[in-house]
């Protein structure tokens, strides 16, 4: 018998090891793990994403919609509760489409850097998510976008999330197939999210999932705020800046003569140079000779406080048909009306120049960007058609 002992062990040993992959599996991350619930989940797993909308929860943060889009916002001390069937054990990446407010102002009434406003507390199965390194455990995600997007990155652990974690994806662990419950807790003030999602795999699945929403019809969107008119004998159009509602902290001033119609909008908000698409305000341009327009928008800056240097104060960003943000700015010295006439690429300035290739009504946005800028009007002139144009190629068109 003390012979065939071994022998027996050795079997055993090499049955274990050609055993299928154990429930929780050799690189499971360290606990605690997620904790299913009994409860019928609220959101099941199609085509790989289990996708939620932020608005279909349970709680008490804020129900609103923007742009027709339903969101919901941070609340106080409130929370947000979600039930996922997870079909399998593993990692999930977690994916929140969301953004950060802009000129929010704390109770002391001071405007809030728009980090201070980015972040939520998020729990899956009662349990914290994994940075990328698959141990360090943050406590929840955040966003770096004014308006709504894709994102997956951590909040935490502590104020400043750890850098070998801080811009990479976050994912959840569940130890087990089954319903976890999914817990959206406040951190910040401001915060907005459209929808939460969990995939399995995919080098970057927000990009897919950016991509799939991309590809989809285009949401209706609301009517342009305001429409240009043709000048009368001219192949020029025309609109003034505030016929669209100041939105957000945009501001209808007449204190400097010079303006046309009913005054001007200034940017009264914080210089938002990284966040394209911040109070957007909407023009409706019908265009029924199709070619080449070069736009130029009145403005002014003023000396108001501090002196500051002369490439600030100068420039909005705007966009044809949901195409690219591109930088417009101006030289015009200050204290007087000029134009902004220029894309301002980090090559050089070009010519603000759009192909407006059909016959139908284009919508022109302009956002902000330097703080205390003014605009007037807008104007569009047709381009003869000599030169070839210089375009930052916006959406194409029909
Ligand atoms: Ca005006």
């Amino acid at each position: 018998m003390k012979t065939t002992l071994p022998t027996l062990s050795v079997l055993a040993i090499a049955l274990v090891l050609a055993s299928p992959l154990p429930a929780a599996p050799a690189s499971a991350p360290p606990p605690p793990h997620a904790a299913p619930v009994s409860a019928a989940p609220t959101h099941e797993f199609r085509s790989g994403i289990a996708l939620l909308e932020a608005e279909s929860g349970e709680g008490g943060w804020e129900k609103l919609s923007e742009d027709g889009v339903a969101v919901i916002r941070a609340v106080p001390g409130a929370e947000m509760r979600y039930r996922v069937r997870f079909p399998e054990p593993g990692f999930y990446f977690v994916h929140m489409r969301s953004h950060y407010a802009v000129g929010m102002k704390n109770a002391k009434g001071e405007v809030m850097e728009t980090h201070s406003t980015n972040d939520a507390h998020l729990l899956v199965g009662g349990a914290r998510l994994y940075g990328s390194d698959l141990t360090t455990r943050p406590e929840g995600m955040r966003c770096h976008s004014a308006t709504l997007r894709w994102w997956q990155l951590p909040k935490g652990p502590g104020g400043h999330t750890p850098e070998a974690i801080k811009e990479k994806p976050v994912q959840a662990y569940i130890p087990a197939a089954g319903v976890y419950e999914v817990l959206l807790r406040y951190r910040s003030p401001g915060l907005v999210i459209d929808k939460l999602a969990f995939t399995r795999d995919g080098v970057n699945p927000a990009d897919t999932l950016a991509e799939t929403k991309a590809s989809s019809p285009p949401a209706p969107t609301a009517r342009p705020q305001a429409q240009f008119e043709p000048e009368p004998g001219t192949q020029a159009w025309r609109c003034e800046v505030e016929a669209a509602p100041a939105v957000s902290q945009w501001r209808l001033e007449r204190e400097h003569a010079g303006f046309s119609g009913d005054g001007y909008l200034a940017w009264r908000g914080p210089h938002v140079k990284h966040q394209p698409g911040t109070a957007i305000l909407s023009y409706g341009l019908r265009v029924t000779e199709p070619g080449e327009y070069r736009m130029s928008i009145r403005t002014r800056r003023d000396i108001e406080g501090a002196p500051r240097a002369d490439d600030q104060v100068n420039d909005v960003f705007v966009r044809m048909d949901g195409g690219p943000w591109v930088k417009v700015s101006h030289k015009t010295p200050w204290g007087q009306w000029g134009e902004i006439k220029h894309f301002s690429f980090e090559t050089g300035l070009k010519d603000a120049v759009f192909s407006l290739t059909s016959a139908s009504e284009y919508r022109f946005e302009i956002a902000a960007r330097s703080d205390n800028v003014k605009i007037d009007s807008i104007r569009f002139v047709r381009v003869a058609q000599t030169t070839a144009p210089a375009t930052p190629a916006p959406a194409g068109k029909k």
